[in-house]
């Protein structure tokens, strides 16, 4: 059982008013808030041992080195990577996804196949179809039912021999469902094809395991499980990151540099070109440490709880749907109310203090399937409570009688 006015303690921004209103933040899909251990660490850093890494040999540089190292070390733990160095520091899950595809530029062949699913954010989709235009792949993309739920019989036939990559999320950042991942890995290695795993939203409420899922990449961002904005982390398996080429090129990512020709850098580095966010790098590690000390058991728990509890009481409100209705979902509620636009909606509500975000998402497929210009989404956190989810049904119902 999680004391969550003791967790909601640790985050200072919680306690503020936003419009003269107390703060009801349910953006979390967006990004999550940071708490005081977190936002300490950063300060400690830039206090006490900041430094460039891998270069000096003065004693901050080798503080700071190790510092980083060890967060490295702490994400392989994590996520249970087999090695640290297929532990990639990233700024984001844009950035992860852009690098493997910028590798793949030299491995597809016109005629090749990339299957994608019709749940991806525009990161899962845009990087991939400018690879494709690149080299002459063909993009396929898994469809998926009225549910929000991929249509998995239909990813089954779309594999052949053709398909050199399959890429889906974790989670979907837009309706909240979760995908069987493991079953669309297992089908497409059946294949040969490669498979990367967009786990941005699965990472605050979950602790995925690299090795058990087999997934030859796993991208996440920092920012939404606690840590600084301008991180994030590609898993790699060792086998793809050493066939892949680097993704940019500059200091730190070479063995050997002359004008006749450049030798790169072992793993990780060869993938690390330039000055990495230090200080978020360290600091993804401390928010590592703060979830696992939350507990990832305890926050699927609760979440489920506030999940079932907005599903209900929102469902209360006549003429709202929900968008993502399946069995498997993380606790992100997406819906709309009859003949009145999503954007009105948390234009209201934002001014009795409760954020949630509107619009499409990054995920405009998924709002062309339901014929819809957006929705307005209320992604929850463990250190949100049932009495903030009826603030928001309140305002819900105030900007209904506002609208109509
Ligand atoms: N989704 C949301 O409000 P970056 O921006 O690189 O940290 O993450 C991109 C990204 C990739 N995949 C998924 C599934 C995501 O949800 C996101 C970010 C935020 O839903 C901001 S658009």
């Amino acid at each position: 059982m999680l004391d969550i006015q003791k967790i909601r303690a640790d985050f200072p921004i919680l306690s503020q008013t936003v419009n003269g209103k107390p703060l009801v933040y349910f953006d979390n899909g967006a990004t999550s808030q940071k708490p005081q251990i977190v936002i300490d660490a950063e300060v400690k850093y830039y206090q006490e041992i900041n430094a460039n890494i891998h270069r000096g040999v003065h004693t901050l540089s080798q503080l700071a080195t190790d510092a980083y190292e060890i967060s490295r070390g702490k994400v392989k733990e994590h996520i249970n990577a087999k090695f640290a160095h297929e532990v990639l520091f990233t700024s984001g899950t844009t950035h992860g996804i852009n690098l493997v595809t910028n590798g793949f530029a030299s491995i597809l062949k016109p005629g090749d196949e990339v299957i994608v699913s019709s749940l991806e954010h525009h990161s899962n989709i845009v990087p991939w179809q400018m690879l494709c235009e690149k080299t002459g792949a063909l993009l396929k993309v898994i469809p998926m039912n009225e549910n929000g739920e991929l249509i998995i019989e239909a990813f089954d036939a779309l594999l052949s021999e053709k398909t050199k990559v399959v890429t889906v999320n974790h989670i979907s950042n837009a309706l909240g469902v979760i995908n069987p991942i493991k079953y669309i890995i297992d089908k497409a290695h059946a294949v040969g094809a490669a498979v990367l795993i967009d786990g941005a939203q699965a990472v605050p409420h979950l602790k995925p395991n690299v090795q058990e899922l087999d997934c030859d990449f796993y991208a996440f961002s920092g920012h939404k499980m606690c840590g600084p904005t301008g991180t994030g982390i590609l898993y790699g398996k060792e086998e793809w990151l050493n066939k892949l080429p680097p993704y940019q090129g500059g200091g730190e990512m070479i063995k050997e540099v002359t004008f006749e020709k450049t030798t790169y850098a072992d793993l990780p580095h060869k993938f690390e070109a330039g000055t990495p966010n230090i200080a978020g790098g360290i600091v993804l590690g401390t928010a590592i440490d703060y979830l696992n000390s939350v507990g990832f058991e305890n926050i699927h728990e609760y979440e489920t709880e506030l999940l079932d509890y907005a599903t209900k009481r929102l469902s209360e409100i006549e003429g709202l749907r929900i968008y993502g209705t399946g069995k498997n979902k993380a606790s992100v509620i997406s819906f709309n109310i009859d003949g009145i636009h999503p954007y009105d909606v948390g234009s209201i509500i934002d001014k009795l203090g409760i954020a949630v975000r509107t619009g499409h998402h990054c995920a405009q497929p998924i709002m062309n399937f339901f014929c819809i210009p957006g929705t307005i989404r209320a992604s929850f956190s463990f250190y949100n409570t049932k009495e903030e989810i009826d603030q928001m049904v309140d305002a819900v119902k105030k900007a209904q009688i506002m609208l109509s």
